[in-house]
């Protein structure tokens, strides 16, 4: 199809489209990382990189060392054994070890030299904050929304204590305890005050929605979060489904809130893996329709874990405006899937989702998960524009900078304000 317009046109637009790719700042609307002010939270370097879960799981594909004697390692031991074993013993092929060594090239690093001691000096010698902002500006990442847990003792204690927010950060309230977890959290719950019952009888429900409220307020929540097994059912005659339809749904239309839903991970499939041990489920969208369609007044934020499920989702989407589709999520955040994702959400949604979240747990990644993700993008951008213009119509610069705009994070941000 595109062949039928100009060489200089097409040329014309595809330099378009790789520009404004890659010089547009994006909004990370989903990650691990943590505002300065949290301190070690907020993981970064090379040893950091190294252990990170994906690489954890790739390299014990490689090991003899049982998983506890692993975990025992320093952290830097940890990360020797996976450098010698996904780096040098095999090529770093897969996404992940791509990753690193896309962020050591960008930050200047000679990846050839596979000098671990060298690199980590380097890092040793880094400016943390002048890190974070070297990091943003090399991944072109202008704001990063955290995921904060008002369960996580290690977070809790810096919100209640108090802190300057560095405003390039904001923050995500993820609820998936309060949901998942109902009996374990009770004993916090009512330790901190709320008049919380285990059978949800009394004044459960609007205590439940003061919890969020206080919370919200405390962190000046852009959306609340949940992730939820492949099983998620709504409705239900379960906690789960009951607090979402009378706390977490009635809080988030009184407070005009977002209630972002990452569907398909099942926790723990090997749990002796840590956070390595997640895996994944095709999970049934009816519980998603049924979300969209019984609650016509609340916002629904969603991202799923299993790449079959994209194409049903795209659909869901078509149905219901309330539902904003968002990322290439954890296992999904692959270039092959992501083309196939961005180029099924441009055919059926047009420009009315998020195209990619990082989704870093160590501040280094947001380069190499954006440089990655911006490569793949542009290429189906690219087609798209192409296809366009092959029926004569001519997208302007404005226009697709627009568009591009949209796709990494005006849209989200459209969607958080109606
Ligand atoms: O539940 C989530 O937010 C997931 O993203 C998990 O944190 C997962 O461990 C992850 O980091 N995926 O990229
Ligand atoms: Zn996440």
């Amino acid at each position: 199809m595109s062949l039928d317009i100009s060489l200089s046109k097409r040329d014309e637009i595809t330099a378009t489209v790789s520009r404004s790719v890659l010089e547009t700042n994006v909004y990370d609307i989903h990650t691990h990382l943590y505002d300065p002010a949290f301190g070690e939270l907020l993981l970064w370097g090379i040893d950091d990189q190294l252990v990170y879960h994906y690489l954890v799981a790739e390299a014990f594909r490689h090991f003899e060392i049982n998983f506890n004697d692993f975990w025992k390692l320093t952290k830097e031991n940890q990360a020797q054994m996976i450098w010698d074993s996904l780096f040098i013993d095999n090529s770093p092929l897969s996404e992940a070890c791509r990753g690193v060594l896309t962020v050591l090239n960008r930050l200047g690093l000679d990846t050839n030299q596979r000098d671990l001691p060298r690199i980590r000096k380097w890092f040793k010698e880094q400016n943390p904050s002048e890190y974070i902002t070297r990091c943003m500006e090399l991944a072109k990442v202008s704001k990063i929304c955290m995921t904060n847990s008002p369960f996580d003792e290690l977070e809790t204690s810096r919100w209640i204590s108090g802190f300057e927010r560095d405003e390039r950060f904001t923050s995500a309230l993820r609820i998936d305890p309060l949901l998942l977890e109902w009996d374990s959290i009770i004993p916090q719950l009512i330790e901190s005050g709320y008049e919380v019952q285990h059978d949800l009888s009394g004044k459960t429900m609007e205590e439940v929605q003061r919890f969020l409220r206080d919370w919200t307020d405390q962190m000046d929540a852009v959306y609340v979060m949940v992730s939820l097994p492949p099983t998620f059912e709504y409705p239900a005659n379960n906690q789960c489904s009951k607090l979402i339809d009378e706390a977490i749904l009635p809080f988030c239309r009184e407070s005009g809130l977002a209630f972002a839903l990452m569907i398909g991970v099942k926790r723990g499939v090997n749990p002796a893996m840590k956070l390595a041990g997640d895996g994944l489920g095709k999970p049934s969208l009816i519980s998603l329709e049924n979300l969209c369609s019984n609650n016509p007044n609340n916002k629904f934020l969603c991202t799923l874990l299993s790449k079959e499920s994209q194409h049903e989702l795209c659909v869901v989407a078509r149905k219901f405006r309330n539902l904003h589709v968002f990322g290439c999520w954890w296992f999904t955040n692959i270039p092959s899937v992501i083309e196939d994702m961005t180029r099924m959400r441009l055919d059926l949604i047009g420009m009315s989702f998020t195209v990619q979240h990082s989704d870093a747990r160590v501040l280094d990644q947001i380069i190499y998960k954006w440089d990655h993700s911006r490569d793949t993008i542009t290429k189906v951008l690219t087609e798209k524009y192409l296809n366009l213009a092959a029926t004569g119509w001519k997208p302007s610069k404005r226009e697709i900078q627009r568009d591009i705009d949209g796709l990494f994070g005006q849209n989200f941000n459209q969607f958080l304000a109606k």
